[in-house]
């Protein structure tokens, strides 16, 4: 058995005016009781420490830089890696990185149990538009303050796992777990902020938007024989409101423990890494059943 203890830190509501160390704050506390749950590893959602701000416009391209961060940890996330150092557990969490090249992205990064950073990811599939759309009931403009990530999907050897991360909207593209996938992964973190109404779509309903979340987690988690630990940011936003759901889904695709409030809230599970063996010696031995022969077309267009 390779037990590790997760974590799933869903977080409520990040208003415009909140302040970086007010949200710190927030994250400390889950971290404190993640810890007294046994946790190991703790994942927060996508862009943790700000409101999920590409729903705003801003003319000036430049003036969305105070939402970013142009180093990790800095002043106001330094406590958050100091506890968890002494409390010795990692934590994944998602951020918008201001590069000293002046490059933007939307970030998630991964510790060790002793708060250094040994992974990072860079958002890939960008969902959104680059201009004010007058259509839509409200902006998303990831496309307009990120580019898409440059790492592709790197995978890490930590706590004895193969561990991935990948952000929000990524979660629903097959390739990326697949990739994952055949580096080996036994555990894929991920964090969203996704709108409870679709902007084109307003009759879409919210049980299907959580259902099409889940749908993408399990079914990544199934074909890959992985694990999924995917944490939502939650709740009204100034006027806006983004869904819950955060689930921990094991390597059958089986939800084994799921958030039932749009708020901050701590899932916890005991994952056994070695759930993985079976499905990837099996059913999803990549090596003898995959025939990428025909899979030519996914990469050709
Ligand atoms: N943050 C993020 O990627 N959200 C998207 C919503 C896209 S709607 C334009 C998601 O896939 O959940």
């Amino acid at each position: 058995m390779r037990e590790i203890v997760i974590g799933a830190a869903q977080m409520g509501p990040i208003q415009k005016a909140d302040s970086r160390e007010a949200v710190v704050a927030r994250m400390l506390a889950l971290l404190e009781d993640a810890a007294r749950a046994g946790c190991t590893l703790v994942v927060y959602p996508e862009l943790c420490l700000t409101t999920f701000f590409p729903r705003w416009y801003h003319e000036d391209r430049a003036e969305a830089d105070i939402w970013f961060e142009a180093s990790m940890p800095n002043a106001p996330t330094q406590p958050l890696f100091d506890r968890a150092r002494t409390l010795g557990v990692a934590i994944s969490l998602g951020y918008a990185e201001l590069t000293p090249e002046g490059q933007h992205f939307n970030t998630q990064i991964l510790t060790d149990r002793a708060a250094r950073i040994v992974g990072k990811y860079r958002k890939v599939h960008l969902p959104g538009h680059v201009e004010y759309d007058t259509e839509r009931t409200h902006q998303h403009l990831e496309k307009r303050y990120f580019e898409p990530g440059d790492l592709g999907f790197p995978v890490w050897r930590s706590q004895g796992a193969v561990m991935g991360m990948c952000i929000c909207n990524d979660r629903r593209w097959p390739e990326t777990y697949r990739v994952m996938g055949l580096q080996g992964v036994e555990l894929v973190m991920l964090g969203y902020n996704t709108p409870s109404v679709n902007s084109q779509h307003g009759d879409e309903g919210l049980a299907k938007r959580l259902y099409h979340s889940e749908l993408t987690m399990c079914a990544g988690a199934y074909q890959n024989a992985t694990w999924v630990v995917g944490v939502a940011k939650a709740g009204d936003e100034d006027g806006h409101p983004l869904m819950g759901g955060s689930v921990i889904v094991d390597p059958d695709g089986m939800v084994v423990a799921r958030a039932t409030s749009e708020g901050d809230e701590l899932l916890v599970h005991a994952c056994d890494m070695d759930l993985c063996n079976f499905g990837k010696t099996t059913i999803f031995d990549f090596a003898r059943h995959r025939r990428i022969e025909h899979y030519g077309l996914i990469t050709e267009r």
